[in-house]
């Protein structure tokens, strides 16, 4: 199948373009290289030193002998898009490439702006370069479970059957998203729900949890090839920043009192969900939804696995609870549906010691990258 990744450089992005190729998918990558940007912006860095894309690119054909094809543009660019559209003509395209930083999003007036034009406006010029350039493809756009927000009742994938007033229909999950990013991916939604039933595109909305671990088998082929890992209070996720913590000495940050649920995915998992996506594909005129995580946990809860796991190797890791920068629930049901990847074939690897202790090992390698001061949370909600 030939595919385009759109922010194929990306932390998820990356594996996902080495694993599509290793299964023996034509892949080719566009990048707008911003996410490099906001670490100049933002004064931090991937805590495992990265390789251009072009770099990886040459290791990837030295060390797999597969081309993986790579534009440098903005999916903003109108022209630029419709440009490699016509050059590729994919069957497939998935769609990482957005600003998807929740605090980042959260700044000031200027980031939440950005933000959500770069995000939507992006997202219309793909819908509108498939329509008019190859109405065939499947569009497989990355969500989030903060769509859904954490409402008081089980969380269904994309749709809820509804009885009002005695009559029945089947509508959208109703949306309460956190940030004004977690918003940008609810107007997306809607955007590809719409573009779907007037146009009669395919497309796949994979509604994602909060994503864990750093490598694949394909990035630890070589340390060119390695993945990124964001630790700092900005871009840096919940069990990832944990083990960093960790491995620093640094209290873990879990913010306010911690009960505060979500859904948990392995990068190795996402890489093979997106896969599974990809290879059963949406029909027609088909807006399908899929909530792709493995385990909800709360923040509290993997703060303290991970101080369980860093203390038996001898590291001293309290959990520690700095106020909230955030405004969300800390306390709260959750229990969200996550069956149809399942149904697809996907095996999903679940939190191990193991997989905890492998990321205590690669922040203790790389440690002394971490810039001091990036690690607690500088932004908040109001
Ligand atoms: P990332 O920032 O590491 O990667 C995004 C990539 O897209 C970057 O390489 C960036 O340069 C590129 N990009 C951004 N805007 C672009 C634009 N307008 N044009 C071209 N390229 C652009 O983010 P990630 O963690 O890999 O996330 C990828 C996607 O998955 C996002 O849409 C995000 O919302 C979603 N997601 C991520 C997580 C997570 O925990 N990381 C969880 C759920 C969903
Ligand atoms: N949290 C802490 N301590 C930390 C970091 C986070 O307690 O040091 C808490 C947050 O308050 C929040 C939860 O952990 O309650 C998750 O926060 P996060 O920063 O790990 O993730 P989030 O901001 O939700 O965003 C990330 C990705 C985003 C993706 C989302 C999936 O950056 O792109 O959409 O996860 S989801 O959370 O399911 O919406």
């Amino acid at each position: 199948m030939r595919v385009i990744v759109f922010g194929g450089d990306g932390f998820c992005g990356w594996p996902t373009a080495l694993h599509l190729s290793a299964q023996g998918h034509d892949v080719a990558i566009v990048d707008s290289l911003v996410r490099r940007q906001w670490d100049v912006e933002l004064g931090t860095q991937s805590l495992v030193p990265i390789a251009s894309l072009w770099e990886r690119l040459a290791r990837w054909k030295a060390v797999a002998g597969r081309d993986i094809r790579a534009y440098v543009g903005d999916v903003c660019d109108a022209e630029f898009l419709y440009g490699v559209l016509r050059m590729e003509h994919p069957d497939a395209v998935v769609h990482f490439a957005e600003q998807r930083s929740a605090p980042y999003s959260m700044i000031d007036r200027a980031h939440a702006v950005y933000t959500q034009v770069q995000n939507v406006s992006g997202t219309l010029n793909l819908l509108y370069g498939i329509k008019e350039i190859v109405p065939a493809c499947h569009l497989v756009k990355l969500g989030t479970m903060g769509e859904y927000g954490t409402p008081n009742i089980d969380i269904e994938e994309g749709y809820i059957e509804i009885t009002h007033h005695g009559r029945k229909d089947v509508l959208p999950y109703p949306k309460q998203p956190g940030s004004m990013y977690h918003l940008s991916k609810v107007h997306d939604s809607h955007n590809i729900h719409f573009c779907c039933r007037a146009w009669g595109l395919a497309a796949t909305d994979l509604n994602q949890g909060v994503v864990y671990g750093v490598q694949t088998p394909e990035t630890l082929l070589d340390p060119v090839l390695y993945n990124r890992f964001d630790v700092d209070g900005v871009f840096g996720t919940a069990l990832n920043r944990f083990v960093v913590e960790a491995a620093v000495g640094h209290d873990l940050t879990v913010y306010g009192r911690g009960g505060q649920t979500r859904g948990f995915i392995q990068i190795a998992d996402t890489v093979r969900c997106v896969q599974l996506a990809l290879e059963h594909p949406a029909g027609a005129g088909e807006f399908r939804v899929f909530n792709q995580f493995t385990e909800q946990f709360s923040v509290e809860d993997l703060a303290r696995r991970v101080s369980a796991v860093a203390g038996r190797l001898g590291l001293q890791a309290r959990v520690a609870h700095v106020e909230n920068p955030r405004v969300e629930r800390e306390e709260h049901y959750y229990n969200a549906a996550h069956t149809a990847l399942v149904a697809l074939g996907l095996e999903p690897h679940l939190l191990s010691e193991g997989l905890i202790e492998d990321l205590l090992h690669l922040a203790l390698r790389f440690a002394d990258r971490i810039l001091p001061g990036t690690l607690l949370p500088t932004v908040r909600w109001r």
